[in-house]
């Protein structure tokens, strides 16, 4: 008998993978959590019912979420990383050479245990000594830093339940006063296809607090409709004028130089839509 797990995407879409087993599910103080063992992504964490990341495609999101803020930042020393429980985003954080220290913070303790425990490949660099690990509501951790950070990476489920309040115009206030005077923040800003309004209104409530707002893509298979957005607000560097010769030789599966200026280019219905480029 073939098992399939299949995911409301959205009120119009679901999408559903052929599964080997299910590994591990609970109900966290904060969410529910899934692991599945897929036959084609390979492990998968869902959370609330939503495909969060999967062993066969997390390189995408997750060098693209890291590399392009740090290689617009010439010295991000001091990272801050908020959701990212799987551990993928720091993984990738901690091996950029100018980055010193990385801090972590998570609201849901259980979602990092699973990914110790189902998710190697995501998880290994969870006890790197430049990771300070933390357990709260990346809101108040946030709300409680000043002119601390070079780069902030906001690494979040969607906009629903405790990440509602990591997409508002008040939220990305705190994160520029959280960051130094030369400092950049990155989210990831959901669909460009089923969430243009969604993004359109982080783009305009990051253009009224950032000088430097810009969206970029990556295709994402395991996320809805598979392209997917993220935006970048910085109080002085431009991503489009990235220099090569900062850019560490790393090992990237996706990331490159060629990469890094092309996801920036927009689709003309976005560019109308965000009023960018
Ligand atoms: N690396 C890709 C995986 C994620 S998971 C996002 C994480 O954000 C979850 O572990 C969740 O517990 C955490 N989170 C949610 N709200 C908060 C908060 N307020 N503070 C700190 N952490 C939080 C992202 C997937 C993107 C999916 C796109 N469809």
């Amino acid at each position: 008998m073939e098992l399939w797990y299949t995911e409301d995407q959205n009120n119009i879409l679901r999408f559903s993978y052929r599964v080997n087993q299910s590994l591990h599910v609970e109900k966290t103080p904060f969410q529910h959590l899934a692991v599945l063992d897929t036959v084609g992504f390979g492990r998968m964490l869902v959370l609330d019912g939503i495909v969060q990341t999967t062993v066969w495609d997390e390189f995408i999101y997750h060098e693209m979420i890291a590399h392009v803020p740090l290689n617009t930042h010439p010295n991000p020393k001091k990272v801050l990383i908020i959701g990212g429980g799987d551990g993928g985003t720091a993984r990738e954080v901690v091996r950029h050479p100018r980055v010193e220290k990385a801090v972590m913070v998570e609201i849901d303790e259980r979602v990092v245990a699973a990914a110790r425990e189902y998710l190697p490949e995501l998880s290994v660099e969870l006890d790197n000594p430049k990771l300070d690990l933390r357990f709260t509501d990346g809101i108040k951790h946030v709300a409680a830093s000043r002119n601390e950070y070079d780069v902030v990476i906001i690494d979040s489920t969607d906009p629903v339940g405790p990440a509602v309040g990591l997409f508002s115009r008040e939220f990305y206030s705190q994160v520029y006063q959280a960051l130094k005077e030369d400092g950049l923040f990155v989210a990831q800003t959901e669909s460009p296809l089923f969430n243009t309004d969604v993004l359109a209104r982080i783009c305009k409530d990051v253009g009224a607090i950032f000088p430097v707002v810009r969206t970029y893509l990556a295709c994402v298979p395991s996320y809805p409709g598979g392209l997917w957005s993220f935006t970048l607000g910085s109080k002085k560097y431009d991503p489009l004028e990235v220099k090569p010769e900062i850019i560490p030789a790393l090992g990237y599966r996706y990331y490159n130089l060629q990469v890094h200026r092309a996801a920036f280019a927009l689709p003309q219905f976005l560019k109308e839509a965000l009023g960018q480029g």
